[in-house]
């Protein structure tokens, strides 16, 4: 889990500097949302089926998706899966049963009841997982979402990953509820608060609310307590709306600095451990970033696959009049 963590951080600060170099377009990233992607992640089986946020590239290292393949969709080049046709960051792995994610805060959320739904008219034992921020729980796609799976008792775990902030909306306009975990109350089942800056616990919350899912006990939502410590994207700048006091509040409860010195106490890690994992890591990352600079973009014809089993006439005209512009 710690190597994990440190994998993401160091992957969010490369990717940043990539962006502001030009190198790639755009990015979210995720400091000190962590604990809440690697516990979360955590208890998820292979076959379970995850609807995540663009924030969520740690659950997707979690679920096996390569850091290659993570720098590979950033750059929209031609090993990036999606073949660079999604926005950078919108994270999507067939192979993990992550899947695509659209823009439109909220709208994943009523897909992964759905999901639900069918594992358990199909009476197979799949958990449905879906991630989203404190913001999402204004659209009304989360209390449609939240009302069908009570009602329906569906395997689907609600992950509110609350990081205080709707881009430069703060949490306290966000609801006038004391929280959010306490909505589902009105829905009908379980709603619990946990820590999200703490790996353990996060982890404990997400087993407990994985396992009962599993054996047909019904929807749980869990909200995670964290805290976006960057810009919501590379092209935010969050100065203009918080203060440098409540970064810095947030950032001395930094969860990889608390996980490290709980593993530090308990004699599980060493300074000479640690130093030796955050460069291994550094590495991998440079090593990674090299090679997807390798890759070409795809062919721009390729635009016109994918849709038809049989391209129609007018799109194989389109297509060979911009073979001939390009060429
Ligand atoms: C329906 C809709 N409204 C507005 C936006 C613009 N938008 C993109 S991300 C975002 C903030 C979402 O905040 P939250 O759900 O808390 O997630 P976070 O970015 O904090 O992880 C907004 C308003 C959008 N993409 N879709």
């Amino acid at each position: 889990m710690y190597r994990y963590m440190l994998m993401v951080r160091r992957f969010n600060e490369r990717m940043l500097l990539l962006q502001r170099q030009g190198r790639i377009a755009f990015f979210t990233e995720s400091n000190g949302e962590e604990a809440c992607q690697i516990g979360g992640a955590w208890p998820l089986n292979r076959g379970d089926w995850v609807y995540q946020s663009y924030r969520d590239a740690g659950m997707c290292l979690v679920r096996g998706v390569t850091l290659k393949a993570l720098v590979d969709q950033l750059m929209g080049n031609a090993d990036d899966p999606n073949k660079g046709r999604q926005m950078g960051a919108h994270w999507g792995y067939k192979e993990s049963n992550m899947v695509s994610l659209a823009s439109p805060v909220g709208t994943h959320i009523v897909q992964a009841v759905g999901t639900a739904y069918a594992a358990k008219f199909k009476k197979d034992k799949t958990v449905c997982f879906t991630t989203f921020g404190d913001g999402a729980t204004s659209q009304g796609e989360f209390h449609s979402a939240l009302n069908f799976a009570g009602v329906f008792k569906v395997p689907v775990v609600f992950f509110c990953e609350n990081n205080q902030y709707a881009i430069s909306l703060p949490f306290r306009r966000q609801t006038a509820s004391e929280n959010v975990a306490i909505k589902a109350e009105a829905y009908g089942f379980e709603g619990v608060l946990v820590d999200g800056n703490d790996v353990l616990a996060v982890y404990k919350a997400t087993k407990a609310a994985v396992d009962k899912a599993r054996s047909g006990g019904g929807p749980t939502l869990i909200e995670a307590v964290t805290y976006r410590m960057a810009g919501h994207s590379s092209s935010d700048d969050p100065n203009r709306y918080r203060s440098p006091e409540e970064t810095e509040h947030w950032k001395a409860r930094d969860p990889i600095k608390r996980f490290r010195a709980y593993m530090t106490k308990k004699g599980l890690l060493t300074e000479q451990e640690d130093r030796a994992m955050q460069e291994k890591v550094e590495n991998e990352i440079v090593t990674v970033i090299k090679e997807s600079e390798k890759v070409p973009q795809p062919p721009v014809t390729s635009m016109f696959t994918d849709v038809y089993a049989e391209i129609p006439w007018y799109l194989k005209e389109e297509s060979d009049e911009l073979t001939r512009e390009g060429s």
